[in-house]
């Protein structure tokens, strides 16, 4: 009997830094445990990728692909056809974001064969164990599949709880690859809950987890991460979990766990602003004393209106008290912000300035990073934005294009677009520079003085907002054109 799966994981956009590919591990464990023999290749850390995806799809029971709305489809796309035409009897599925919200779009092109929605763990281990037995993919939750050529569609399932599950396998790759300089020198992605509670506008989650949220018992999470400091000499972690801080009993006893078991890990999470505000201050004290130095929040707009707009549920204010208590804790804050919400005024530019303003003036390293409003599908404001005017692709290919900095709205000028790439993600930046440049400003030589000129013409037109005549602007953008 054949008992060879084969996951991949495709390849996205050019990355500096590679994480552990941890949908793939948590769909490995239990794959492993039912007595399958399972080949992750990462396409991300292989170059050239193919021949070895096609090496482990030979004589497989599946390849099974991970994906994101985005860049990744375009890779997907390729790998899936690859196998499809070296083991046209090998089948494909999709598993992750994507192909859960569109299962109908995904199954329609002749190089995917099955779906897996939701939570992968249990039914990519039915599918497995069906395929060996020659049976019927009938009734698996969230396994959507071909039947004479109709979509045999199943429902989105409910999220799981995690303890059920095994521990992440961190054995099946080589956490070399995946050992990241960030937190700490050798920071590994870990997750410990799926899952959000929340709803806001723009968010797939919502969809993908269905405002559920589960995590995995504090001592778990500690034994693993104890286990990853122990075994792999891990001395940071950066949590992958969409909302770590959703329970404040568990996040207490983590917290507590590493400072007993002395780990002396560094660590970075997701949190909403409102929810850490909420925290005592004895807990938020413990979660820095518990090694946590950097902080991920979703400011998203500094108006008001445009907050109410994507249900938020915060405040300008909130982000701004958030990051004055980051800053007395001495943990970096930092932030997220997006434009060009459905009848967003273009007065929201200046609010959101005016924000990063102020949090620049709390710590003036806290980064704030701009992103666009891209309504992916699962996401609540999705059909509003289509009743707007945004046309989704109809294909699953066309996807590959779609990510959260270009514009994919039709109400959206994108003389509004420039205007933003060039305020928030240049002019800001130098004017009130983060530690990677001060570093280059304080550089000798030419360079460091042109840095140093650089900033100071910055705050100039930040302050003075006046962007009239950008020079600057339009020779980085030339050099990025060449
Ligand atoms: C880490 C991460 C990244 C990493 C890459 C992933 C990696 N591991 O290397 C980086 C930083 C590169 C990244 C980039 C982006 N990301 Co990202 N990322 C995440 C994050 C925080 C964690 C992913 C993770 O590991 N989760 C833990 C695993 C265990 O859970 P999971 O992914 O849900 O996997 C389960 C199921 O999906 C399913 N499953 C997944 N794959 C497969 C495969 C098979 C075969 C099967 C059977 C099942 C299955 O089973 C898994 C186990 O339960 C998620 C949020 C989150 N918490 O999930 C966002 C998230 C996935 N990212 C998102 C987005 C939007 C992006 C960006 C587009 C953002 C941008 N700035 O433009 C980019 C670009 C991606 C691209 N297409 O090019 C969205 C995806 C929305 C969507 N519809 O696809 C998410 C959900 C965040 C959010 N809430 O909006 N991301
Ligand atoms: S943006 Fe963050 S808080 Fe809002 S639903 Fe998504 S994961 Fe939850």
């Amino acid at each position: 009997m054949n008992k060879k799966v084969a996951l991949v994981f495709p390849r996205l956009r050019r990355e500096s830094s590679v994480w552990a590919p941890l949908p793939l591990m948590a769909v490995a464990a239990p794959l492993q445990k039912a007595g399958f023999a399972v080949e992750i290749v990462d396409g991300r850390v292989i170059n050239p990728h193919l021949p070895d995806i096609l090496e482990a799809a030979g004589g497989a029971l599946y390849v099974g692909l991970s994906v994101m709305t985005g860049l990744q489809i375009r890779d997907a796309v390729a790998i899936s056809r690859a196998v499809k035409r070296s083991f046209p009897e090998v089948p494909v599925a999709w598993g992750g974001y994507h192909a859960s919200m569109l299962p109908e779009q995904v199954l329609a092109e002749d190089y995917v064969d099955v779906v897996i929605r939701g939570q992968g763990q249990i039914a990519a281990t039915e599918l497995a164990r069906r395929l060996a037995a020659g049976g019927s993919l009938e009734e698996i939750p969230g396994l959507c599949y071909k039947q004479d050529g109709q979509a045999v569609i199943a429902e989105h399932p409910a999220l799981v709880g995690l303890d059920q599950f095994l521990p992440t396998p961190y054995d099946i790759i080589d956490t070399e690859k995946y050992m990241v300089n960030d937190i700490a020198p050798r920071t590994m992605k870990y997750f410990s809950s799926q899952g959000c509670p929340f709803g806001c506008g723009f968010c797939a989650e919502t969809s993908m987890y269905g405002r559920g949220w589960k995590g995995f018992s504090a001592q778990r999470v500690v034994d693993d991460l104890e286990n990853l400091v122990r075994t792999y000499g891990v001395n940071g972690i950066d949590f992958a979990d969409t909302n770590f801080f959703v329970s404040k009993k568990r996040v207490r006893a983590i917290c507590e766990g590493l400072i007993e078991r002395k780990l002396n890990l560094k660590w970075a999470a997701d949190v909403r602003t409102r929810q850490f505000i909420d925290f005592p201050e004895d807990l938020r004290q413990l979660v820095r004393d518990a090694g946590c130095r950097r902080l991920l929040l979703g400011a998203e707009s500094g108006s008001q209106e445009a907050l109410e707009h994507i249900g938020k549920q915060t405040t300008v204010e909130d982000t701004l008290k958030v990051a004055r208590i980051c800053n007395r804790l001495g943990i970096t804050a930092r932030f997220t912000t997006m434009f060009g919400f459905p009848g967003e005024p273009q007065k929201d530019i200046e609010a959101t300035l005016i924000m990063i303003e102020e949090i620049k003036a709390i710590n003036e390293e806290f980064e704030v990073h701009g992103f666009f409003f891209a309504p992916y599908p699962g996401a609540p404001m999705y059909d509003e934005a289509v009743r707007l005017g945004f046309v989704p692709p109809a294909r699953t290919g066309a996807w590959a294009d779609f990510d959260l900095t270009e514009l994919h709205t039709p109400w959206v000028d994108p003389v509004y677009k420039e205007k933003v790439d060039m305020i928030i993600d240049f002019y800001m930046p130098f004017a009130s520079p983060g530690p990677e440049l001060k570093a280059k400003m304080g550089a000798g030589g030419v360079k460091g003085m042109a840095y140093r000129g650089m900033h100071q013409l910055a705050a100039w037109r930040v302050k003075k907002r006046d962007f009239r005549a950008p020079l600057e602007w339009r020779l980085k953008q030339w050099k990025a054109g060449r």
